[in-house]
């Protein structure tokens, strides 16, 4: 590639220094390649006018479950069965394009359409996920509540008994694809313990809100739920999930998406520094070939790869069924946090430029403020690691 004011490149590729593509089966860079393009076509284009405009398409589940990310890891009910390793790096292209996109197809596949198989009847599963697969039908994951986020068995969501049915009464908080969903996976507690329930659009008493003046992830829909009086029948109920372990065990596939994602975006913020230092001339020179700009150009290459580094290796963990929750965390912890550094770097490399969203670095900078909260603040993840090196459970 020749680049203005610069020689061409020779040797590794940028974003990809330590040929970790190497390491990746013809068939995981098939899938990741195809993920890639589709981001290429339909969300780079596009994304910063959704990002303005705070929307995204209602075509894009559609789109989403045509290209088979939904659920691409479960097995049967018209999910793709790809290995841990193969949905991880779709993860990655995904928020290298936008952290609302790959949370949308997180929240998806690794909340809503987990629970259900995970957790769900035979026919609740043959009901919805293939249809949830196909992107016909949205789900949303309704576990925080506005008094009860990181620790979520404070929740005072309830459902309790009425002869055979349910009756549900509470709110949740900053739902992702909440105002856009057919189906809401809610945990409520319950005589027996936190349960999680079904709970379709359109049920009397259900309603969704959306969130407005979020400044981070906004090509994201993020709504409350409010139910009032939530009358549902006995078959609303995920039979086998009678603990808080139901939505954590949730948790760990959607942290390990954000795992592989958060490299995405920290790919993407690298490879615009790039550009953008290899064009932009300044003292007669392009900034890039200054020792300060060289200094951080090697700083976000060698974070992006470890990080790329990283989700590899924990996804070989999970294919091999040896992924620990608290490897989750750590791998979370480590990802998010080096690509708000490589995030907040490359914002700088790019000068006045940087805070436009013509570019899409100030987008990532402002999405990861999220994606470093939600599926467990830095600091839930850090004491998790904390809790798992010491055996002292710091949280209380
Ligand atoms: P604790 O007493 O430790 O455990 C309660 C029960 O849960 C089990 N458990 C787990 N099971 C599976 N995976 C895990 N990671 C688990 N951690 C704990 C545990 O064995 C026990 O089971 P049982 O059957 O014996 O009852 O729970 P705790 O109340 O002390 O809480 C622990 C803590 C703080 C780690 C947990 O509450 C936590 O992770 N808090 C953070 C909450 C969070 O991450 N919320 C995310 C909401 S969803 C979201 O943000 C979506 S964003 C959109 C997107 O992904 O893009
Ligand atoms: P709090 O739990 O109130 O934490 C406030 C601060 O206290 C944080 O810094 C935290 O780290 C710290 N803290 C908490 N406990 C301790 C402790 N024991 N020791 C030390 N420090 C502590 N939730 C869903 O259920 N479904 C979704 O789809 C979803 N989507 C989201 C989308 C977006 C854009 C955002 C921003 C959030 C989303 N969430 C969702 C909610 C998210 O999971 C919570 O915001 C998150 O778990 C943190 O909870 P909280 O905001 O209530 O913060």
């Amino acid at each position: 590639m020749t680049r203005q004011g610069g020689k061409p490149h020779s040797g590794p590729r940028p974003g990809d220094f330590l040929d970790i593509d190497h390491q990746l089966s013809d068939e995981e860079r098939e899938i990741r390649d195809t993920v890639r393009s589709f981001v290429e076509d339909h969300v780079t284009p596009y994304v910063g006018d959704w990002y303005e405009e705070a929307r995204i398409p209602r075509e894009l589940p559609a789109q989403l479950g045509g290209l088979g990310v939904l659920g691409m890891h479960l097995e049967g009910y018209g999910c793709a069965g790809a290995s841990a390793t193969a949905y991880g790096l779709a993860c990655l292209e995904l928020e290298a394009g936008d952290s609302g996109v790959r949370s949308l197809v997180s929240v998806q596949g690794s909340l809503a359409m987990y629970a259900i198989r995970r957790w769900g009847s035979q026919e609740q599963k043959e009901h919805w996920l293939p249809g949830m697969a196909a992107g016909e039908t949205v789900g949303c994951f309704g576990l925080t509540e506005p008094d009860a986020g990181s620790d979520p068995g404070a929740m005072r969501t309830r459902a309790r008994r009425d002869g055979s049915d349910w009756v549900l009464n509470g709110r949740k908080m900053w739902i992702t694809n909440g105002s856009l969903a057919d189906v809401a996976v809610v945990w409520a507690v319950t005589d027996q313990g936190p349960r999680g329930f079904l709970v379709p659009r359109g049920t009397p008493g259900f309603s969704a809100h959306e969130i407005r003046k979020k400044l981070s992830l906004r090509a994201s829909v993020t709504a409350e739920l409010v139910l009032e009086d939530v009358r549902l029948p006995a078959d609303a109920v995920l039979p086998e999930a009678t603990s808080l372990r139901g939505p954590l065990s949730c948790l760990n596939e959607a942290r390990y998406g954000i795992v592989w994602g958060a490299a995405g975006a920290a790919r993407a913020c690298f490879e615009a520094a790039l550009d953008y230092s290899m064009e932009r001339t300044a003292f007669g020179k392009p900034i890039a070939g200054t020792q300060i700009q060289q200094q951080k150009l090697a700083a976000m290459a060698l974070e992006v790869n470890r990080a790329t580094l990283l989700a590899l290796h924990l996804g070989r963990l999970k294919d091999e069924e040896r992924l620990r929750p608290e490897q989750i965390s750590m791998g979370k912890l480590a990802n998010v946090n080096a690509a708000l550094d490589v995030a907040r770097t490359a914002r700088q490399v790019l000068g006045a430029n940087g805070i436009s969203l013509e570019y899409p670095v100030i987008r990532h900078m402002n999405n990861l403020e999220s994606v470093v909260t939600y599926e467990g603040t830095a600091d839930v993840h850090a004491l998790v690691v904390g809790g798992a090196l010491t055996g002292i459970q710091a949280f209380r």
